[in-house]
């Protein structure tokens, strides 16, 4: 995904290429894939603030809980080791619209008086969202917006003279990376923080992961499947998406919402079925030339893993990208995970 300014409903030529790009290698693949990321155009990402508030997605509002029960420890540990003048400067990953991190803000105003935050995305319009939520509701926040795409580019760090970092990466958006590209993207935060720097991880826990086994697949299936449809939709709106911005013909009601549970990998994968044998016309691909996809009826496009992690499984993948926790926060039902570890 591109690192250019744009607006949702008019793309520079930029992330029509890279969508073209997405198409053209995905569904030429076996078996067919798209990226995650495809999803959130402005209809997709409206989607997925639905999700957020359905009953069977618990994941925001369980993090939402965490951080609402723990946000002074969070923040103070975070803090341990500052000098007495030395304030923390909050950075996020992916930080969308940022509905959760005020209560961390909140939290680092009260402790520190004042706090520096940059959120990072790739959507601009988000960024717009998420600075104005926070300067209209949180004093004492000064906001820095980026728009970087964290995958493939530096992180945009600025680093205020005494001051030490803690980076958000929270919301399970981790869960979204095969295990060696979750890895390369903290080796890309880590080699921006200096050792002392703090990184909050927030991660969706596998079931029976915690000490306390009432976390079922079901539980799990059902927040990706949920009952008014709404994440159906959310997988679909990606083929509307290829329509509009390609040229595309996928008639979205030959294709169904599929989630499953893959135990071997630890990950919930969503699946767009073909209903029927069908070829779909993309007229624009990145050289500029149309071409054309044969589903036969069965066959799924894969368009998103959302990994799930024990406990053991977040300490390997901090330390692969040499962070060592510190401490970790679960809900009382141990559905989900924040944990805080330091860059060593
Ligand atoms: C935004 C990647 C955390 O994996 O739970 C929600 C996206 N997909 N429902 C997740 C998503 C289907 C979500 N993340």
């Amino acid at each position: 995904m591109p690192s250019t300014t744009f607006a949702p409903d008019e793309p520079l030529i930029s992330t029509i290429d890279a969508v073209a790009y997405e198409a053209r290698t995905g569904l030429s693949a076996t078996p067919k894939t798209l990226s995650p990321w495809l999803f959130y155009d402005e209809a997709g990402s409206h989607l997925f603030e639905q999700i957020t508030e359905l009953p069977e997605y618990y994941l925001t509002r369980t993090e939402r809980s965490i951080f609402a029960a723990n946000a002074s420890e969070i923040l103070s540990e975070a803090a341990l080791g500052q000098g007495p003048s030395g304030k923390l400067t909050l950075i996020e990953l992916g930080a969308g619209t940022a509905t959760k991190t005020g209560i961390l803000l909140a939290e680092a105003v009260r402790q520190q008086g004042s706090v520096v935050y940059q959120p990072v995305d790739v959507s601009e319009t988000a960024l717009a969202e998420a600075s104005e939520n926070i300067l209209s509701n949180i004093p004492g926040v000064t906001v820095r917006s980026q728009v970087t795409d964290y995958t493939r580019e530096a992180l945009p760090l600025n680093r205020l003279p005494d001051t030490r970092t803690l980076a958000l990466y929270i919301g399970s958006s981790i869960g979204n990376f095969m295990p060696e590209d979750a890895r390369d993207v903290l080796r890309n935060l880590r080699a921006q923080l200096l050792p002392g720097d703090t990184l909050l991880l927030g991660t969706d826990l596998a079931p029976n992961g915690g000490p306390v086994a009432n976390k079922t697949v079901a539980t799990l299936l059902a927040a990706y499947d949920d009952a008014a449809g709404v994440t159906a939709a959310f997988n679909l709106n990606v083929l509307t998406r290829l329509n509009r911005d390609l040229g595309a013909d996928f008639v979205p009601a030959n294709f169904r919402h599929r989630a499953c549970w893959n135990p071997a990998e630890s990950r919930i994968e969503m699946h767009l079925e073909s209903l029927i044998a069908q070829r779909v016309h993309i007229p624009v691909n990145s050289s500029g030339r149309a071409f054309t996809v044969d589903f036969a009826r069965g066959e799924s496009i894969h368009t998103e893993n959302s990994y799930k992690f024990t406990s053991a499984a977040v300490d390997a993948l901090l330390a692969s990208a040499k962070f060592r926790k510190m401490k970790s926060w679960e809900d009382p039902q141990h559905l989900f995970a924040v944990t805080l570890a330091t860059a060593v």
